[in-house]
């Protein structure tokens, strides 16, 4: 039986629980410490993430497949691009760059996926990805030559978010970028949470409980965090 990941996004909304998803990134991951990493990350973690801006063929599901000895917790493929998806993964994030205006990163990427997936037990989550400026410049924005959204332009975040969820978006990820300076504010969480409907995940530059704790409470069911734990 195939379990749904979907479903603790929803579980969890209407249960008022919060998801904390760790997310690795291939490229910066001894897998020689796999087992003590995953013995350290916080009892809150609910799920893992998978993913970097770019990572060598072969290497994520490497990691996976490691990662699989020590662990039951999900681990949900957040890609950088299409080379980095494998069958072994739990789930799939399958991200459209809604911020940017660059093609590649909005429909062509996915379009590449296709091949990938036919046939594969792999469940596959639309997620509206929207950048946004956390005062650094992100890997995301140089690897897909797009400009994130300016913090202070509430409205526009929440149309684009909006129109993700329109066209069929089941989450929507605000993202501020790894190592982003300053997180998504709870004034653009809250916002957006209160016209969409589908699970928010919220995650760049998150480090102190106290971001943790405004970013469930403007309204994120999910927070993501990498850079806190690369030692
Ligand atoms: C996931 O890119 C983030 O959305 C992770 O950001 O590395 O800053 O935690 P950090």
């Amino acid at each position: 039986m195939t379990t749904n990941l979907y479903t603790s996004f929803t579980e969890a909304v209407s249960q008022k629980k919060k998801l904390l998803a760790i997310l690795i990134d291939p490229e910066k991951f001894d897998l020689e410490n796999s087992a003590s990493f995953l013995r350290n990350l916080p009892v809150a973690t609910t799920h893992l993430f998978v993913g970097g801006s770019t990572v060598p063929e072969g290497m994520t599901e490497h990691l996976i497949k490691e990662l699989k000895l020590y662990t039951a917790k999900p681990i949900l493929l957040f890609p950088g691009d299409v080379s980095q998806i494998t069958v072994v993964a739990n789930g799939l994030l399958f991200l459209s760059l809604l911020s940017g205006r660059n093609p590649e990163y909005l429909i062509e990427q996915q379009i590449k996926a296709v091949s990938k997936l036919r046939g594969s037990a792999l469940e596959v989550i639309p997620t509206g990805y929207i950048l946004i400026d956390g005062q650094n410049v992100s890997a995301v924005s140089q690897v897909t030559h797009t400009n994130p959204m300016v913090q202070n332009n509430v409205q526009a975040i929440v149309d684009t978010a909006k129109a993700g969820e329109l066209m069929g978006a089941k989450l929507i990820y605000l993202e501020a970028g790894s190592g982003a300076k300053i997180p998504v504010s709870a004034e653009i969480i809250s916002a957006v949470k209160k016209e969409l409907n589908v699970p928010l995940i919220v995650g760049g530059g998150i480090k102190t409980e106290e971001q943790i704790n405004n970013a469930y409470k403007a309204g994120a069911t999910m927070i993501v965090m990498g850079t806190a734990f690369e030692k």
